[in-house]
């Protein structure tokens, strides 16, 4: 072994993207990977969102690089790499976080709502990950982080067009490993179980049903935090990860290790 456990997980010098970081769990991974070092640059549709942001990161004591770029869009995508490349530096780690959830009945889901979900959650991906990957290719050496989901195995009434996008990010990643291993760029996912963010405070708040759902399905017994997933995301973005290709790495407290249990049912006391 050429490297001490620490470094090993330090991220000095590395310049990481994370879409959508201004909260959740695109905040949590912006704080964990800035922590172990890396120069952290966040995107999101809102300056005012940027703007808190920044605050927060500060308050965690780091100086992050913010940019407005919509990542649906290949023209402001690739302005915001090209200004990032110019003002921080050729992008080491990208985490494409960003994504935005439907909860509506097949009947009922409008095309327009279904497609929108796929241009953000699948689409989006793809195109900022060919945007970046050329630089990581030209240096040898990278780390993309594609945000999928249990979902991205498992449907669920209400979620299709969420489970559609998720699923096909999850052979996306495969098929990115498969063009750029051989570069030296690892290209993984990770699936989060049920996170407490704004995206499951829907299904989470206010004594809904699907709460109950989660605490009955999820051995360890509680929803996930968003650090929990940003420790996973450290582990991919860092060199100790460098044969782990095209793998989603499942962060969700054992829920789909488990068929169903009887609470309480031999538990130990
Ligand atoms: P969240 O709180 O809804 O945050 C999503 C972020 O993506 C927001 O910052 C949002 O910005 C940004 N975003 C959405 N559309 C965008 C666009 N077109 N361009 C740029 N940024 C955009 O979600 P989260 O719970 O932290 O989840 C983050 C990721 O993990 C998502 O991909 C989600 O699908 C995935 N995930 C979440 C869970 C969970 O239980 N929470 C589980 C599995 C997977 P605005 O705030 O400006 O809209
Ligand atoms: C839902 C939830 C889930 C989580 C996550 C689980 O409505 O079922 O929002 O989809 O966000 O994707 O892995």
């Amino acid at each position: 072994m050429d490297k001490t456990i620490s470094e090993l997980f330090d991220l000095t010098g590395k310049v990481a993207l994370i879409t959508g970081g201004t909260h959740g769990i695109g905040m949590a991974i912006g704080i964990t990977l800035g922590k172990a070092g890396a120069k952290v640059c966040v995107n999101d549709l809102s300056e005012e969102r940027l703007a808190d942001a920044r605050t927060k990161y500060k308050e965690a004591g780091l100086d992050v690089y913010t940019l407005v770029f919509d990542v649906t869009d290949e023209k402001q995508v690739d302005a915001g790499i090209s200004a990032i490349e110019k003002e921080v530096g050729t992008i080491d780690i990208l985490v494409n976080n960003a994504g935005i959830i439907k909860r509506i009945p097949i009947l009922d889901m409008p095309v327009a709502d279904f497609r929108q979900v796929i241009e953000v959650d699948l689409i989006a991906p793809l195109i900022v990950s060919k945007r970046v990957a050329p630089g990581m290719i030209a240096k040898r050496a990278g780390k993309i982080i594609n945000m999928c989901s249990m979902m991205s195995i498992y449907g669920r009434n209400s979620v299709s067009a969420y489970a559609a996008a998720k699923g096909g990010l999850k052979l996306l990643t495969a098929n990115m490993t498969c063009e750029w291993a051989k570069y030296n760029v690892q290209v993984n996912g990770i699936g989060p179980g049920y996170i407490a963010t704004a995206q499951t405070a829907p299904i989470r708040e206010g004594n809904h049903p699907f709460n109950d759902l989660v605490m009955t399905r999820t051995p360890a017994g509680r929803w996930g935090e968003p650090e929990d997933v940003a420790n996973a995301a450290l582990f991919l973005a860092s060199a100790a990860s460098n044969f782990v290709n095209g793998h989603v790495l499942f962060v969700d407290g054992g829920i789909l290790a488990n068929f169903g249990y009887v609470k309480g049912e031999n538990d130990i006391p």
